[in-house]
């Protein structure tokens, strides 16, 4: 019999286990912006959890509407039946994204609003007769989750080297980070809108008419904050145009509030055809996703008999009543507290702030926009990845949590972080930062 304490028997997701296991770190409360350790310490939540927390822990209303409705209704399918509250979030989600985005299909994680993504893109052309159109291009060093799609259209190394062969008809443009160029860029970086080019070179290779959909994260979260460069988005936007592309924004991260607009489509002015969503569509309460699309998609799918199901695919939890709840009262949140639009007045402060750090050993790049930020440190020589795990563990045992990806340490706090939280993550960066090999 294992003990109840036992770290064995859990296969831990995206981690050093044994390390871990060896030294482990428990957390076992939350609240607002900071979580409680097991050993008692209060550990200030610089990453959101995983840049999904936005409304900041333990927030009642939404424990209140999730046990309200696990006491009314707990499950109920949305496969030939439904409940209400599944309509009533795809109705505030219509009305909160930007105009073009009609319908809302829902999903239980990131992963699987990536993957169903790319799903729609696939059978819109199919509905048209535009049955070529089957090539799915993501970007280097691009985050989709770890779904079959998502790793195949996404441009992780690590993340795919175990899992081939991968999905058929997928590419890749190059992504966006130009250190030579935009080293501590702040905000938008100046050079680069050429890169969306890129796209030109698979236009050229696998031909127009047979390329579905591109896939991008508008910032690029996960790799380590790749903000794009001035008018990088409009020219992929109008590329695909001019091909009959759809475009997919990947805001499974930058939506809802990350940037100071509700999402980064509002922020860069740019719409897509398909936007994925997740992580703070319920500030984490509760997994789920969704995935918007135009209104011209969603009646591409509407033809045929009537009796017949016109898309073979969705989830057992797709639209759970205690996800759209957990939903609908964090949306509440966000309204009455003005949190999507937060991150605008707070993003002066933070990019001062962050790039004060720049004259901290090892640091090479530092990159912000809106509440996201990312500091990138050289490696050291003979041991890649540890300088920055080294950070995150000095910076965890002052009491603070942030991410690291690669030897780059990346920073989501929850919307509701005051200016002296600013204030005193930023100060611990400077000593981890200052400490470290
Ligand atoms: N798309 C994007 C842009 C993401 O950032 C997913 C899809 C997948 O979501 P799920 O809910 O399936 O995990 C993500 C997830 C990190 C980190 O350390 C980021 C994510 C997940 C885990 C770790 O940056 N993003």
């Amino acid at each position: 019999m294992s003990k109840p304490n036992d770290l064995d028997a859990f296969f831990m997701p995206f981690t050093a286990s044994r390390q871990f296991k060896a030294n482990p770190r428990l957390l076992t409360g939350a609240q607002g912006m900071y979580y409680t350790s097991q050993d008692g310490r209060k550990i200030m939540d610089g990453t959101a959890g995983l840049w999904c927390v936005n409304a900041g822990h333990g927030r009642p209303s939404i424990t209140q509407a999730i046990t309200d409705q696990l006491t009314q209704l707990d499950y109920a399918p949305a496969l030939q039946v439904a409940h209400p509250k599944a309509f009533e979030l795809a109705n505030r989600l219509v009305a909160m994204t930007p105009p073009a985005l009609q319908h809302a299909f829902f999903t239980n994680s990131g992963s699987e609003s990536a993957d169903t993504a790319m799903k729609i893109a696939r059978a819109y052309h199919q509905a048209r007769d535009d049955t070529e159109r089957t090539v799915l291009i993501g970007r280097s060093r691009g985050y989709h989750g770890v779904n079959f799609g998502g790793i195949s259209a996404g441009g992780i190394a690590n993340n795919r080297a175990a899992f081939g062969p991968l999905l058929g008809d997928t590419d890749h443009i190059c992504d966006t980070h130009d250190l030579a160029r935009n080293a501590f860029s702040r905000g938008q970086p100046q050079h680069g809108a050429e890169m969306a080019d890129d796209l030109l070179r698979l236009i050229e290779l696998h031909g127009g008419h047979r390329i579905a959909a591109v896939m991008v994260e508008p910032v690029a979260g996960s790799t380590g904050v790749l903000v794009p460069p001035i008018g990088y988005l409009e020219r992929l936007r109008e590329i695909c145009d001019a091909h009959g592309i759809l475009l997919i924004f990947d805001e499974v991260i930058t939506g809802f509030g990350r940037l100071g607009t509700p999402f980064a489509s509002d922020y860069f002015s740019i719409t897509p055809d398909i936007m994925a969503l997740a992580k703070g569509l319920t500030s984490a309460s509760y997994p789920m996703g969704a995935v918007m699309v135009t209104g011209e998609i969603y009646q591409a799918f509407m033809q045929g008999p009537e009796h017949i199901i016109e898309f073979f695919h969705g989830y057992t939890y797709s639209g759970h009543p205690v996800a759209c709840a957990a939903a609908l009262a964090t949306l509440d949140i966000y309204q009455d507290e003005g949190l999507l639009t937060r991150a605008a007045g707070l993003a002066q402060q933070w990019e001062d702030g962050l790039h004060d750090l720049a004259d901290c050993p090892h640091v090479i790049d530092i990159r912000n926009i809106g509440l996201m930020g990312a500091i990138e440190l050289a490696p050291l020589p003979d041991a890649p990845v540890k300088r920055a795990f080294d950070a995150y563990l000095r910076a965890y045992d002052q009491g603070f949590l942030i991410r690291t990806t690669g030897d780059i340490i990346a920073l989501s706090p929850p919307l509701i972080i005051s200016q002296s939280e600013i204030e005193q993550l930023f100060a611990c960066l400077r000593d981890v930062l200052t400490h470290g090999d």
